[in-house]
């Protein structure tokens, strides 16, 4: 069975990169290994069929023939693992990609997240401009850490890897709140993984999936 994957039939992000299957197609891509994609609605998320591959009824989700998986981490270390280029050889610096790849989606993308739900879905309460400070300041502790551990370096640990894949996705979501432009560090490192020719072909994939389904 090829790779498929799931992703939104009309993705709320309109096409930005946004949405989580972007990590699965761009480690796809890296590896170089072709997949197929079927598109999910809203609905169709929460009915039994999608259920039975992720049980809170989320995209993405990753099948080959072998493992059905849900949650990006677990899909994108199951790329690495069955490919490679995507994790170090060598078990410690192994190891520690993967604890970079932890520390993506468990500190550093949670307040991140917390924001996006504010300035998406709160905008309209009384509390919302009271409390986005507040929101904000709690990210800028990651963010000057990150930036600290990045110094010169291109990627988190030595050679790119999944982790970076994950931490970008994550870093990534700051584009539009202006944020990024007191991190000058981060806004490079996201340069770097946007010029990936993987990262491109990625982009353009989810983009088409959008613009076809905004044509009828
Ligand atoms: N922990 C899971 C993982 O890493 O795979 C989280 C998966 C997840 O949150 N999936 C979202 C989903 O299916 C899509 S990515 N949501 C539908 C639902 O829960 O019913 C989250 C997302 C959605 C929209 C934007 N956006 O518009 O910018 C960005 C991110």
């Amino acid at each position: 069975m090829a790779i498929t994957i799931t992703a939104f039939e009309a993705s709320p992000d309109r096409g930005r990169g946004m949405a989580r299957d972007m990590r699965v197609r761009w480690a796809l891509e890296e590896a170089g290994q072709p997949y197929d994609v079927r598109l999910v609605s809203f609905e169709a998320l929460k009915q039994p069929a999608h259920l039975a591959l992720n049980p809170f009824g989320q995209i993405p989700t990753y099948e080959d023939g072998e493992v059905a998986l849900f949650e990006t981490g677990a899909i994108l270390l199951q790329i690495a693992t069955d490919h490679p280029g995507l994790l170090p050889a060598d078990p410690a610096a192994r190891t520690r990609a993967i604890t970079w790849m932890f520390a993506a989606v468990s500190t550093v993308e949670p307040p991140i997240i917390e924001l996006q739900t504010l300035v998406l879905l709160e905008r309209n309460e009384p509390w919302f401009e009271q409390r986005l400070p507040a929101v904000r300041d709690r990210i800028r502790p990651r963010l000057d850490l990150l930036t600290a551990h990045l110094g010169d370096a291109d990627w988190l640990d030595g050679d790119f890897s999944v982790a970076d894949i994950m931490m970008v996705h994550v870093i990534r979501r700051l584009h539009s709140s202006g944020m990024l432009d007191d991190y000058p560090t981060l806004r490079a490192y996201l340069t770097r993984a946007e010029a990936r020719p993987a990262w491109q072909r990625a982009f353009a994939a989810q983009l088409a999936v959008f613009e076809a389904s905004q044509k009828g």
